[in-house]
């Protein structure tokens, strides 16, 4: 064999042929590093589907990096020889390759990154991590945007995003003459039988191999492979973008915020877990969305939305990260220490919204947003469980959950625990909000009418006891002032009575009993 010239680490989300680091990657010369190990496998407890999706695409990957002539030093998890680390893996590749220098893409996340940037300390060939160059707005971009302002709205960043793309444009104007058409886009659900399947994909022979080591290797893992249904090559991820396109973004922006029982997915787009390893293009998505409004075959309050939560939502998530990063991890302005409920394993509840959305998180390792953030997410701070505990949990049980992405979306728009960095105010709600939006109140053990008392629902009396317990933080919040204005003006007797309320709830979950 030639000598090796690059050894190119390539991670499990970064299945891109894109990517900066195969960048001028020569077949004849370079050997591609990549590896399962433990070390990733266990730093929290991933979904069994989760690890699946990742191992099979990697395998994938590999083989359409071979499929274009490039040698790929693959290590499978139960490979002897596995040293179970990135660094071990990468030291035992160079021992035995002996390249004249190894280069990669920065991780995605914080703490792989800085164990990436301690490589070049044990190894003689030179490293060269190069920068990651998928996203559209760049780490330091993002610093000079934030620097220069008081207030970080993602609104205005979007705004610069759509300028920077040239997407929904008409030159400097914003096609339609609004930047944001998401009023039109709250509107509740009725189920429909004729409402479009998303689309799954058989497992082939290397998926089935990698379901086989899943259901070994974490067997007591949440989720069963069984399940599994995810597109695992470029190929195939790229017909589910298509194929939601065509059947779900004509709908996507009316039913956004809505929840049915019986429709875990909805019109959302399923296309998350695809972007965020590299198997599609954020940017080519957001302009076939485009094009589909252009052409006349969905309107423009839907595709506004899906290219914001791309462009806009996504992008900004990932500028927050770097920026707060390594303390945003463990911000925790409430105090809030409770730990995790047990039912957020099994789904085993009377709280008929949190035994939905969790249950159809252990089944699908999927739930969509309004279920991350109205209904567990708003659970988690009302009834003030600790925010580290809620951001590993989410982080385990996503398929699409990569630190840099589910941190900012759990610790700073969910749970409120950075004390507004990045969202103007909480996102809490009583049981009328779900009420509103979904059909689950007409099932539940609970009462949504009923305020407070044994068969009220938890979230009307957990509500007000949230923001009286934390007022020091929130109430001059102008946001909230209207909020705080009625909690004033309430008795004394009724707000004892929401207090008592929540706090009997609170006891019994303390208790580990039945709620
Ligand atoms: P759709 O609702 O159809 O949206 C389209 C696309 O927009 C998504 O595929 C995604 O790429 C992007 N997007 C939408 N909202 C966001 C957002 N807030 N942040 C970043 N991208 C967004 N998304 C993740 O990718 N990984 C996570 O770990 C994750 N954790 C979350 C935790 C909480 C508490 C909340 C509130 C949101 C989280 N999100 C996360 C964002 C969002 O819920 C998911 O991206 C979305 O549910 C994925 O499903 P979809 O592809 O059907 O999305
Ligand atoms: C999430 C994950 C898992 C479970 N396992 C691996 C793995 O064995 N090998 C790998 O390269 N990547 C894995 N990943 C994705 C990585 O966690 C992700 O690429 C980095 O953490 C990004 O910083
Ligand atoms: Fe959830 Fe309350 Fe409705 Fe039950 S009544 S489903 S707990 S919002």
């Amino acid at each position: 064999m030639n000598p090796v010239r690059h050894l190119i680490f390539v991670l499990g989300d970064q299945l891109t042929l894109t990517l900066s680091s195969l960048e001028g990657a020569d077949p004849d010369r370079d050997l591609i590093l990549m590896c399962e190990v433990m070390e990733e496998a266990t730093y929290v407890p991933h979904h069994k589907l989760k690890i699946a999706l990742i191992f099979s695409a990697m395998r994938h990957f590999a083989e359409e990096l071979r499929g274009k002539g490039f040698k790929v030093h693959y290590t499978k998890l139960d490979d002897p020889q596995n040293s179970g680390s990135f660094s071990g893996e990468l030291l035992r590749a160079t021992a035995a390759a002996l390249p004249e220098r190894i280069v990669a893409t920065e991780a995605s996340e914080w703490r792989v990154l800085q164990s990436m940037q301690g490589w070049q300390s044990s190894l003689t060939q030179p490293v060269e991590i190069r920068v990651d160059t998928r996203f559209i707005c760049s780490k330091a971009e993002f610093r000079d945007w934030a620097d220069n302002r008081r207030s970080l709205t993602m609104e205005y960043f979007y705004r610069d995003m759509r300028r920077k793309t040239g997407l929904l444009m008409q030159g400097e104007e914003p096609e339609g003459g609004r930047w944001n058409f998401d009023a039109d886009n709250r509107k509740p659900a009725k189920p429909d039988l004729f409402r479009p399947k998303h689309g799954v994909v058989r497992p082939d022979s290397i998926t089935l191999e990698v379901l086989d080591l899943v259901e070994r290797v974490f067997a007591g893992n949440m989720g069963s492979t069984k399940n599994f249904v995810f597109a695992v090559t470029r190929a195939d991820a790229e017909s589910a973008a298509r194929a939601f396109i065509r059947d779900f973004l004509p709908n996507f922006g009316e039913t956004q915020d809505a929840m049915l029982k019986d429709e875990p997915f909805l019109n959302h787009a399923m296309l998350s877990f695809y972007i965020n390893i590299g198997l599609l293009d954020p940017l080519a998505v957001c302009q076939a969305a485009e094009r589909a409004y252009l052409q006349g075959h969905a309107p423009l309050n839907g595709v506004e939305g899906f290219i914001r939560q791309i462009i806009g939502w996504r992008e900004y998530i990932r500028g927050i990260y770097w920026l707060k990063m390594p303390g945003y991890q463990h911000s925790n302005v409430f105090a809030a220490h409770r730990p995790l409920a047990g039912f957020f394993w099994d789904g085993d509840t009377a709280m008929a919204c949190l035994s939905t959305a969790i249950t159809q998180t252990i089944t699908h390792a999927y739930a969509h947003h309004i279920h991350r953030l109205m209904v567990i997410g708003n659970f988690s701070m009302l009834a003030g469980l600790d925010p580290h505990a809620v951001h590993e949990w989410y982080l385990s049980v996503y398929a699409d959950a990569f630190e840099w992405v589910e941190l900012p979306n759990v610790v700073g728009m969910s749970q409120f625990a950075d004390g507004g960095f990045m969202a103007s105010k909480p996102y809490a709600a009583s049981g009328a909000y779900i009420d509103r939006m979904s059909d689950y109140c007409q099932d539940c053990r609970y009462d949504v009418s009923k305020k407070t008392g044994e068969d009220a629902c938890p979230l009307n009396a957990l509500y007000w006891d949230f923001l009286d317990r934390n007022a020091e933080h929130l109430s001059k919040n102008h946001r909230l002032a209207q909020i705080y204005a009625s909690w004033h003006r309430m008795d004394d007797g009724k707000k004892r009575s929401y207090r008592d309320s929540a706090a009997r709830f609170l006891q019994k979950l303390d208790a580990g009993e039945y709620v």
